[in-house]
């Protein structure tokens, strides 16, 4: 009895803000875009074998189909229903997708837009991802269905409708965010829609949800919808498992909403992190890497146990919203490789890895005139199939940062040190920085422009590691640079600062 109670206690201290990943994976990927099938092959054939534990897919949901600019991803974010059926497939292929990645143990985080439905200028008609009706013109909403009973409307008092001071958390909660028709979050009947599309998503699988734009909802609102939610499959998922809980919100400070006020609901993004780590790595305000020794509630983040991490999103990524030009992507690859790769083995967060498609940039002024383009595309805009290519890079211009071999093996690398101490830290004073992982790994950076040879405390026991950035062990060699750990736990590391990936990184399952 006493220990049933501990459980159920336990239990709830960790629900909402546990990932539930399986078999010792601590890292998710956002597979940005990818159709349910591309996503159900990259379960069984790569993210299951090199450790990935989730995926955060792109809105499963009917959403509006937008022509002008044509076909931009943020049309995904723009919902018409909660039927399941957009550009990444209809649902048969959605429920295939999710039953093949549970089966090899990789949980489907799904991104849920609640906040809104579409524009308040999309027209009407039928031209939306599932071919329902709709009329953004009277709120009309058949598929759900929804009417203008359920917007806000009424309760927001700009003069335009449309949010215009963040200052103003009323406005921030209660009005349009840039025109999308803002739904009455408070209201019983609305309420019951929202739980009744997530739980059938729960039904056929997913183990959580990343909750859109949830600065532009009331708290108490969200935890009204997340207490009614049930719990995980029991098909793949220990009963009484709570789903995952993430929520977007953007706070970098100055404005009248903050993280803090979302805790209970469940783990928040924390932007924060890629925003002042793309200032270190790329030495921006006078950053160096030596003050990453306190990276984390150091630096004024949010604790451990609420924050969810990742270097750049799908949004920030294009030079929108959080972080600016601060921010890391893989169009700067050697920079960005640095980031993932500290990220991963630092023990702060529940970490996401990005996984992007290719655009090509077009800066005026600063500002990225593709922002908006949208996934690789065939000449009837249907979305391109993710191909494999011998070396096991993507093509069809899908960047897959999660194949790059340095950041697969840091997803490995972070589940091999999962639950290790922070130990061991070094820095120069300047751009060089190590640091292990108790008796698991340890991490070595070279980011000055002057090479680097020290012999420094790794906490390993003794022997012969494989760097995995080099290169990684294959059978009983490695393909990359080798690292002696002496009996007495010193390694001695030299980097040049022209090399292609100027860190290294060794850990207990890349001993020879
Ligand atoms: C919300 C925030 O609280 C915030 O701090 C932020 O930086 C961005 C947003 C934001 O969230 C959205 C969520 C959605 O589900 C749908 C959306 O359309 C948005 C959204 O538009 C949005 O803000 C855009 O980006 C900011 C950097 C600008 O300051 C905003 O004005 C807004 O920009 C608008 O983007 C343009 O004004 C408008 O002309 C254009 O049509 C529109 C295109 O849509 C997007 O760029 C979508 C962005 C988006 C951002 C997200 O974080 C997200 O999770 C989903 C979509
Ligand atoms: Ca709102």
């Amino acid at each position: 009895m006493k220990l049933l109670l501990l459980l159920v206690v336990v239990g709830l201290c960790t629900a909402q803000y546990n990932p539930n990943l399986k078999s010792g994976a601590t890292s998710i990927v956002h597979l940005f875009e990818w159709r349910w099938a591309d996503i159900a092959a990259e379960c069984e054939r790569y993210l299951a074998p090199n450790g990935f534990g989730g995926v955060q897919v792109s809105p499963p949901n009917e959403n509006l189909i937008i022509t002008s600019p044509n076909r931009p991803w943020y049309e995904r974010y723009q919902p018409i229903s909660y039927k399941l059926c957009t550009r990444s497939g209809n649902e048969q292929q959605f429920r295939d997708m999710v039953t093949r990645c549970n089966n090899v143990g990789v949980n489907i985080y799904v991104d849920a837009i609640i906040n809104h439905m579409c524009g308040a200028g999309g027209g009407s008609g039928t031209s939306t991802t599932c071919g329902s009706s709709y009329n953004a013109n009277n709120k009309d909403f058949p598929a759900v269905p929804y009417s203008y009973l359920d917007f806000n409307d009424g309760k927001c008092s700009t003069a335009s409708g449309n949010i215009e001071n963040y200052g103003d958390a009323n406005q921030v909660r209660n009005c349009r965010l840039v025109g999308l028709l803002d739904l009455a979050l408070e209201k019983e009947y609305v309420r019951g829609k929202i739980v009744a599309y997530l739980n059938n998503l729960l039904s056929i699988g997913v183990a959580g949800f990343r909750l859109d734009a949830a600065k532009h909802m009331w708290p108490g609102d969200i935890l009204a919808i997340t207490s009614r939610l049930n719990n995980l499959n029991t098909q793949w998922f220990a009963s009484g498992t709570r789903p995952f809980i993430f929520q977007e919100v953007i706070d970098l400070g100055g404005e009248a909403i903050s993280s803090s006020q979302y805790f209970g609901n469940g783990r928040v993004t924390e932007f924060k992190y890629g925003a002042k780590l793309g200032n270190v790595i790329r030495k921006l305000n006078g950053e160096r890497m030596a003050y990453l020794k306190n990276w984390g509630e150091g630096w004024g983040f949010m604790s451990n146990d609420r924050a969810l991490v990742f270097v750049d999103n799908h949004d920030n990524q294009r030079g929108h919203g959080a972080g600016g030009a601060s921010i890391l992507t893989f169009f700067d690859a050697r920079l960005y490789k640095m980031g993932v790769g500290f990220m991963l083995a630092h023990p702060y967060g529940v970490t996401r890895v990005m996984s992007s498609y290719r655009w090509t940039r077009n800066f005026v002024n600063g500002q990225d005139k593709n922002d908006w383009i949208g996934p690789p595309s065939n000449s009837d805009m249907s979305t391109k199939s993710v191909t494999i290519n011998a070396d096991s890079t993507c093509g069809n211009d899908w960047v897959c940062e999660h194949r790059w071999r340095q950041i697969k093996n840091m997803v490995i690398f972070r589940n091999t040190v999962n639950g290790q101490a922070f130990t061991n830290w070094w820095d120069n004073g300047g751009n060089q920085i190590a640091f292990g992982r108790g008796n698991r790994g340890f991490i070595i950076f070279n980011n000055e422009s002057f090479n680097m040879d020290v012999t420094l405390n790794t906490g390993l026991p003794a022997g012969t590691y494989c760097d995995v950035i080099s290169g990684q062990k294959e059978g009983t060699r490695c393909t990359g640079t080798q690292i002696t750990v002496s009996s007495t736990g010193s390694a001695r590391f030299i980097i040049s600062s022209s090399a292609a990936d100027p860190f290294i990184a060794i850990h207990a399952n890349a001993k020879l």
